[in-house]
Formats: C-alpha cells, sequence, structure tokens
C-alpha cells in the first residue's frame, strides 16, 4: 500500500513538474512579448520572444537530462532572476530610452536625484515582469496540500521527460529558426534580452579600443579666409545648455501665447540659427553633450565621459580659449555637485570653477530639482560680474527636466486637469526658459556685459519622445503638425553676437561636436594641438552629417534631408526622409553611399573612442 501510495504521489509530483514547467515558459513568452514590444524593435518582437525562451530553454533541457527535479529549480531561478532583469530594463529604458549597461549600473546612485521623473513615467507595464511572484510565493506554502488535493494526471516520468523534450525543442527550433536563418535581417544583438547584457558585460571588462587612428582624418584648421572668421575675437563667450530644449518648440503658439517669444526673436538679430541640428550623446545624456561640445569629441556609448575618461587630457573649449588669453574658465549647475562625477570631471575639462547646488542659495525660489533658472540665472550673474573679462561662462540649465513641473507662479498660462498632459507641461516648461532667458539678456545688458558677448545656445537632447505613441499623439493634437523622428533628434542651435547686424538660418546638418570648430571660426583662434572630430558649420563648402551612438545604433547618421538608421549589419536598416518632397526626390536613390557613409560614421565614433583610451588627442 505504502509503495503504491508512494509511487503514485511521485507520479503526481512529476505531473505537476511538467505542468509547473509549462507554465513558466508560458508566462516567460508572455513577458517577452511585453518587453519586446516596449523596446520598439517594430515586428520583430515575437522573434525575439522566441529566441529568449529557446535560450532558457536550452538551460533548462541541459539540467533535466541529468536531474528532472533540479531542472525546475535552476528554471525558476532563471526564470525569476530574468523577471527581474527584465524589470529593470524596462523602467530604465523608459526613463533614458536606452537600455542599461554595466558601466552605467556602477553610476546608478544618480538615479535618484531624478527619482519623481522615474518614478512619474512608471507604468503597469513596466512591472509585468514581477506581477506573479506574489502568486508564487502562496503556491510554494501551500504545494505539498495542493498536489495531494487537485486533480492532477498522472504522466509518467518517461511521458514528462518526452513531453518537456518536445515542448522545448519547440522552442529552441523557433528561436533557433529565427537567430540563425533570420538573423541577418535582424538586429539580435543589441536587441535580444540575453545577448545585450553578455555583449555589454563583455564590451565593458574585457574589450579595450586599440589601433592605429590617422589624427590627420580628424584636425580642423580655422580658415582665415571665412567670410565670419574673428568676428567675436576676444569677447566674453557664453555657452548656455539647455535642458531637454527642442527645436520644434521655436514659432509655436498655444491658446494665443508665444511659447517662444525670446528665441524667436534671437533668431532674427544678430544670430546664426541652425536648423538642422541634432543632439550627439553617450551613455551619459546631459553630461555627454558638455562633453561633446567642450570638445568636439564623441562620449563613450555606454558610459558618461566624465566617469569613463574622468581625469584624461583635454584640450577644449576651456583651455583653448586660456591659451589665448582668456582670464578662466567658469560653470555653473544648479544641481548637486558630484552629479554626473562633473566635480571630478570639471578640473581636467579646464573649468576654473564650479558653482553647483552647494554654492547656491538654495532657499531662493527653490524647484522640483535644484533651483529655479531664473534664480539660477541671477545669483549666476552676481559671481560673473567679479571675473576679469574676457572670460569664459558655461550654463547648464534644469527647470526643463523631465517631468516639466513648473510652478504655478511662474506659469505663462494654466491648463485645465483633462488638458494637462506631458507635451502640454513641456510647453509651459520651454515658454518658462524662454522668459527667463528674456531677462537674463535684460540683467545682463544693465550690468554692461551683454554687447560684448557671443552667445551659444542649444539643448542636450530631446524632451519628448516620438516613439512613446501617446506623448506622440499629445504633441500632434497640439501642434496640429506630424512629429517625427527629425522633430525628436533636432535640437535648435543659436550662436547669436550682438552686434553682428544680420541674421541667418543655415540648413548645414550639424551636431553637438560641430560646436567647438565653429566657435573658434568666430573667435578666430586655432586648435593646432588636438584632435576635434567635428566641423566648422559656417565653412560654405561643408554640406554636414551627424553621427548618432544613442537612441539610435552606431552607423547611423542624418543629413539634412535623410536619417539613417542602422542595424548591427546594415540589411534591414531604414531611411527616413525630412519631407514629403525630399522623399519623392530621393527614395531608393543612392543605397551604396549609405552604406559608405554608415562605416564612416563607425570609424569615426571607433577612432574617437581609440585615442581617449589612450588618452592621447594630441597632435604631434
Ligand atoms: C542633473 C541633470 C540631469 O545634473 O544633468 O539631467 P539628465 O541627464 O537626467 O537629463
Ligand atoms: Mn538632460
Amino acid at each position: 500500500m505504502f509503495i503504491v501510495n508512494n509511487f503514485s504521489r511521485k507520479k503526481k509530483e512529476s505531473s505537476a513538474n511538467f505542468i509547473f514547467s509549462l507554465a513558466i515558459f508560458f508566462l516567460l513568452f508572455l513577458k517577452c512579448l511585453n518587453m519586446y514590444s516596449i523596446l520598439n524593435v517594430g515586428e520583430h518582437f515575437a522573434a525575439l520572444s522566441f529566441a529568449t525562451c529557446a535560450i532558457v530553454a536550452i538551460i533548462y533541457f541541459a539540467v533535466l537530462i541529468f536531474n528532472t527535479k533540479a531542472a525546475n529549480i535552476v528554471l525558476f531561478v532563471v526564470y525569476f532572476i530574468t523577471s527581474v532583469i527584465m524589470c529593470v530594463d524596462l523602467v530604465y529604458f523608459n526613463y533614458m530610452g536606452r537600455l542599461p549597461s554595466f558601466a552605467l549600473l556602477q553610476m546608478a546612485w544618480q538615479l535618484e536625484g531624478v527619482t519623481d521623473s522615474v518614478i512619474s513615467l512608471i507604468s503597469l507595464r513596466q512591472l509585468i515582469p514581477l506581477l506573479d511572484f506574489p502568486v508564487w510565493l502562496i503556491i510554494a506554502v501551500i504545494r505539498k496540500p495542493l498536489i495531494s488535493k487537485i486533480k492532477i494526471p498522472d504522466i509518467s516520468k518517461l511521458a514528462t521527460r518526452l513531453l518537456s523534450f518536445g515542448f522545448i525543442v519547440l522552442f529552441v527550433l523557433c528561436g533557433g529558426y529565427f537567430l540563425i536563418f533570420r538573423s541577418f535581417e535582424i538586429d539580435y544583438l543589441s536587441s535580444e534580452l540575453y545577448l545585450y547584457h553578455i555583449n555589454d558585460f563583455h564590451n565593458t571588462f574585457f574589450t579595450t579600443n586599440e589601433g592605429e587612428v590617422d589624427k590627420r582624418l580628424y584636425t580642423v584648421h580655422t580658415d582665415e579666409n571665412n567670410p565670419y572668421y574673428g568676428i567675436a575675437r576676444d569677447r566674453n563667450v557664453f555657452v548656455i545648455q539647455v535642458e531637454a530644449l527642442q527645436d520644434f518648440m521655436f514659432g509655436k503658439e498655444f491658446r494665443g501665447t508665444v511659447l517662444t517669444p525670446t528665441m524667436n526673436a534671437l533668431i532674427e538679430n544678430d544670430s546664426f540659427y541652425f536648423e538642422n541640428y541634432y543632439y550627439q550623446i553617450g551613455g551619459g545624456n546631459t553630461c555627454d553633450a558638455e562633453f561633446t561640445v567642450n570638445n568636439s569629441l564623441f562620449a563613450p556609448e555606454n558610459e558618461p565621459g566624465y566617469k569613463k575618461y574622468v581625469s584624461n587630457d583635454f584640450y577644449g573649449l576651456p583651455w583653448i580659449l586660456k591659451d589665448n588669453g582668456y582670464s578662466g574658465a567658469y560653470a555653473f549647475h544648479a544641481y548637486e555637485g558630484n552629479f554626473w562625477n562633473r566635480e571630478m570631471a570639471y578640473p581636467y575639462q579646464g573649468f576654473d570653477n564650479y558653482t553647483s547646488l552647494e554654492d547656491f542659495n538654495a532657499e531662493d525660489d527653490p524647484y522640483p530639482l535644484g533651483i529655479s533658472d531664473r534664480s539660477f540665472f541671477n545669483q549666476s550673474l552676481e559671481i560673473i560680474k567679479g571675473y576679469e573679462e574676457p572670460f569664459y561662462s558655461f550654463f547648464v540649465t534644469l527647470s526643463t527636466h523631465h517631468p516639466y513641473s513648473v510652478l504655478g507662479k511662474d506659469r505663462a498660462f494654466e491648463v485645465s486637469d483633462d488638458e494637462r498632459n506631458l507635451a502640454v507641461l513641456y510647453f509651459q516648461a520651454v515658454n518658462y526658459f524662454d522668459r527667463v532667458l528674456g531677462e537674463f539678456f535684460e540683467k545682463l545688458d544693465e550690468a554692461g556685459l551683454y554687447e560684448n558677448l557671443i552667445f551659444v545656445i542649444y539643448g542636450d537632447h530631446y524632451g519628448l519622445s516620438s516613439a512613446d505613441d501617446e506623448i506622440r499623439g499629445e504633441i500632434e493634437a497640439v501642434t496640429g503638425e506630424t512629429y517625427s523622428m527629425f522633430e525628436r533628434f533636432s535640437v535648435p542651435l543659436i550662436i547669436h553676437i550682438p552686434g553682428m547686424g544680420q541674421a541667418q538660418t543655415l540648413d548645414v546638418a550639424g551636431g553637438h561636436i560641430d560646436v567647438l570648430p565653429t566657435l573658434l571660426c568666430l573667435l578666430g583662434l586655432e586648435n593646432d594641438k588636438a584632435v576635434m572630430f567635428g566641423h566648422n558649420l559656417l565653412d560654405p563648402d561643408y554640406e554636414g552629417i551627424v553621427y548618432e551612438q544613442t537612441h539610435l545604433l552606431a552607423g547611423s547618421f542624418i543629413t539634412k534631408d535623410e536619417m539613417y538608421v542602422n542595424t548591427e549589419n546594415g540589411i534591414a536598416s531604414k531611411i527616413y526622409y525630412i519631407s514629403p518632397e525630399v522623399s519623392a526626390k530621393l527614395a531608393g536613390v543612392g543605397e551604396t553611399q549609405y552604406t559608405v557613409q554608415s562605416e564612416d560614421a563607425l570609424k569615426a565614433i571607433r577612432d574617437c573612442s581609440i585615442l581617449l583610451d589612450a588618452n592621447d588627442i594630441w597632435l604631434d
């Protein structure tokens, strides 16, 4: 009797194990579908889901061959870890628009500072990977009585193994089919959960960039015959990096309120306005825009430049100006000094002083992040008045940071609860910044500083994602215009030189990497000491091309007509045209050219990382 009972209990357990493994794979597949559909892998989300399940199935089956009991334990552990990784990836992706990397995890504490933004963006879909675990916990507690009470069909051990085997083979075949036979069309390495993290781990800890770089490719000689050469010579330089400022905001109204009156007027007077200008960042968001603008170097792809190359030798705008008679270079940003490692990095960047939140009067107009831009500019101005001219001031603003919560007293217009959405809040925030900028100009004028200035104003990266259908819908509903990939990647660049006597809108394609060489032309300065990867956007012979590596895979680029979105091997790449007219003219033209340009883009980014890894940007 005991033997019979024992035998039947064993059979039941074996059947329960089988049902358990089936349930796990089913849930894993659903979670994968959820994850990949969020990660914007397009129609490949099902293929990638199979691929991930196939990898788990291979692990499961490998253990199952030797030990049926251990197999389920291993399966559950892998499933749990995978679910946690999925959740972390989704929350991170939701905020940063990219998957986390090992290098970035070392700076994960930074997210603490923007917790409000991160939390406000989390929705149920990011939490789905963890939702079933409370249920598993309950099942674990009542497992024994459950198995003896519920009717589980008896399946022999052999049958269990065969069924499991069949089931797993199905996954392996499907996953294998997609991985092996269709991988030439799909960017698996950069998108499949395990392969992405394994690849990232390998790149972070075991890869260094080595190789010969022809530095002559990355030198920019300032042409003295350029019509704008030296027109801002010896002026004080003010570079204002505006948080999340996007170009599509210019000229817009919201219910009769002109949103950017100051900047609209600015581009009509004494300014160069670059309408095809795109952000270029690496793993460090805001701080990489700073890094690239000041140095004309690409930031590392998976790590902030201020961390990976914190103590490298640089020769960017601060150093060049000081070598040419400027009294000093000063950075201002009203947030914690060590955020993005700025406190450590700025001395190597050439800044003589960094005024951070700790140095400002934080009681004067506190804001959700730091202090208000108004107070930031006012307090900075008081410090600047004490500097010997000419000097370089670098400002990084903050009030237009996600989730765009401008305080009531600072709003030019109110919206009802029904109308309030992220796009409208963003409009409110940009409008606030614009008015504050106008006030700053007036105060600089009163202080007698305005006339002897050259201003550079640009956005660090996008604020509103075009990949999010809901947000895109909100923007298009308010503006009545299409919000495409171009609008998302395009941030403004304005170079304002009071008294210049002309205003120009230029359509050359440029990015953060081009600011330094362009400025050197206007300041009449030469950089003959170090490489620069950008170009002078005021060179009439330069048409422009922008190499992207974050939010688009490296090898992607933007010209004034097209955006080429690379995939791992280029075969399923996409081309977007800036307008229907351009599309009608260019569709299907220049496929070979795209490959050449894409390879050039990869080479430039790789060459830059080789030089930075070797701490050798110097020209002989
Ligand atoms: C804080 C700020 C954060 O110092 O730079 O901006 P983010 O990188 O989150 O856009
Ligand atoms: Mn930013």
